[in-house]
């Protein structure tokens, strides 16, 4: 197949540029490459970036519809932009970081719902980068549906793109431009065949995926968890095809309530801290029950009690906020060692009430790590009667035999995208959070609680979660 003259010309533009390399280069993967592909030089060449920016556009087929075209941070930016400018089409941007207490948007522009997105973006290897873009737009209602992208390395991201329903469209393959460069005299045909041998033993490079056995699923862990919380809890999770808890931080104990009744339908535990609400009432407790019931989702107070065993009994049971009688589930800390677990279960067993152990924690510089954790762990099989489960941020990297799969993993710390808020909270995406570290719940404040219209956020995170579940069980 012979190439058009514009296409050789880019072609040897970008390997006069020195965009494209050949030689011995080790790659972000660690996997050593003839071949180097950087496009970030092509800021420094406006002629050329908007002629490539034209020729992108062009090589989609005539029916591709989109209203909005979004580039891949941050060399796909300037390309994106320069499509938009010349072909009058809005541009959205993806923050790659949310650090404005992690109440900044994820998408930056004008849009609605329904509209779809174009994904703009330089080079595809596995995909893995597009399906970042892609995550956070269509969990603000995009449709995303086609991605254009400069140069295909063929090496699997068509593949794993359309098994998430996204169309890759090429400019060029990364095998035609070598085949371009060796008969314009820019490489030796030996060169030519070392890139394609390459090419070929690398061709399916996968999204990353750490999670290779497929996990039971939650209906069938609920028969082997002897706590009735936390059968029931699995069981909740089942029926509502739910694993977002909400944390509701919110300023009263008014707008709790309002919140619970909101999102009540898309939660499958809803987690308090009862001691941030200044109309704190006794009945309080008795309300949020009612919500709890109508909406069949379990009440967790983050109370994390920390103290002695004979303590803990005290602050579980009595003061004013009587956590015992309202709280289907509390969590503690390990610092004091097993007998905190010995004194909750005192209290809490007679009632079925359920324990999550804190074995990790979301912050920056925390301490819960390495023997900690496994001293969480060994408490937690010492105590599977009254202990549920764990917070945990990362239980797939946790050494060791597997975990008993009757402990459920709640995981803090969860945005649509990573990154952090200006007091140390850390953010991962839920499909991280599922997928690839091995949680089962998403708990998830400020992502839903600041969002325009917390129930749709709220059934936005409850969907992806879910997935995340389904696609680590099949
Ligand atoms: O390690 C932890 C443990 C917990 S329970 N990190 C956390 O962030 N949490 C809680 O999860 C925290 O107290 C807060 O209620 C919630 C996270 O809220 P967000 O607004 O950052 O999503």
């Amino acid at each position: 197949m012979s190439s058009s003259p514009s296409m050789e010309s880019l072609v040897l533009q970008l390997h006069e540029i020195s965009a494209v390399k050949f030689g011995n280069f080790k790659l972000k993967s660690g996997i050593l490459s003839p071949i180097y592909i950087d496009l970030r030089l092509i800021v420094s060449y406006p002629t050329l970036l908007s002629q490539i920016s034209q020729t992108l556009i062009s090589s989609l087929p005539p029916s591709t519809h989109y209203d909005v075209v979004c580039g891949v941070p941050y060399t796909a930016l300037p390309i994106a932009t320069c499509v938009s400018v010349s072909h009058n089409v809005p541009m959205l941007m993806r923050r790659k970081e949310v650090k404005d207490y992690g109440t900044a948007k994820s998408i930056e522009g004008v849009f609605s719902k329904d509209q779809s997105c174009l994904i703009i973006e330089d080079l595809v290897t596995s995909g893995a980068s597009v399906l970042e873009t892609a995550e956070p737009l269509r969990a603000a209602g995009l449709k995303v549906q086609d991605a254009v992208v400069l140069i295909d390395r063929e090496q699997g991201g068509r593949e794993n793109l359309e098994s998430k329903g996204i169309k890759l469209h090429a400019m060029i393959k990364l095998t035609e431009m070598v085949r371009i460069l060796r008969e314009k005299g820019k490489v030796e045909e030996e060169m030519e065949g070392l890139v394609l041998r390459f090419l070929g033993e690398n061709r399916m490079v996968a999204v990353p995926k750490p999670v290779s056995v497929k996990a039971l699923g939650f209906g069938e862990r609920a028969k082997l968890a002897k706590n009735p919380t936390g059968k029931r809890l699995f069981e909740v999770m089942v029926e509502k095809e739910s694993n977002l808890c909400l944390a509701a931080d919110v300023g009263t104990a008014k707008e709790l309530l309002d919140l619970a009744e909101k999102v009540g339908q898309e939660i499958c535990m809803l987690k308090t801290h009862v001691d941030i609400l200044p109309d704190f009432t006794p009945d309080f407790g008795s309300k949020l029950r009612s919500i709890a019931d109508k909406y069949n989702f379990l009440i967790f107070e983050d109370r994390k009690f920390a103290d002695i065993g004979n303590t803990v009994t005290m602050q579980y049971e009595g003061g004013i906020f009587h956590i015992l009688d309202w709280a289907d589930i509390v969590n503690a800390h390990i610092i004091s060692g097993p007998g905190i677990v010995d004194g909750l279960k005192l209290k809490g067993l007679p009632r079925g009430r359920g324990l999550l152990l804190l074995a990790e924690m979301s912050s920056a510089g925390n301490l819960a790590k390495g023997d900690y954790t496994a001293a969480a762990i060994k408490i937690a099989e010492d105590h599977s009667d009254f202990v549920i489960g764990f917070i945990s941020v990362n239980p797939a990297s946790w050494p060791g035999a597997p975990i008993n799969p009757a402990f459920i993993q709640a995981t803090p710390g969860v945005q649509m995208v990573t990154g952090g808020d200006a007091l140390g909270q850390q953010y991962n995406t839920p499909y991280s959070v599922i997928y690839d570290r091995g949680s089962d719940i998403i708990i998830v404040g400020r992502g839903i609680i600041k969002a325009a219209n917390p129930a749709e956020t709220a059934r936005e995170y409850r969907l992806q979660g879910w997935d995340a579940y389904l696609a680590k069980c099949t």
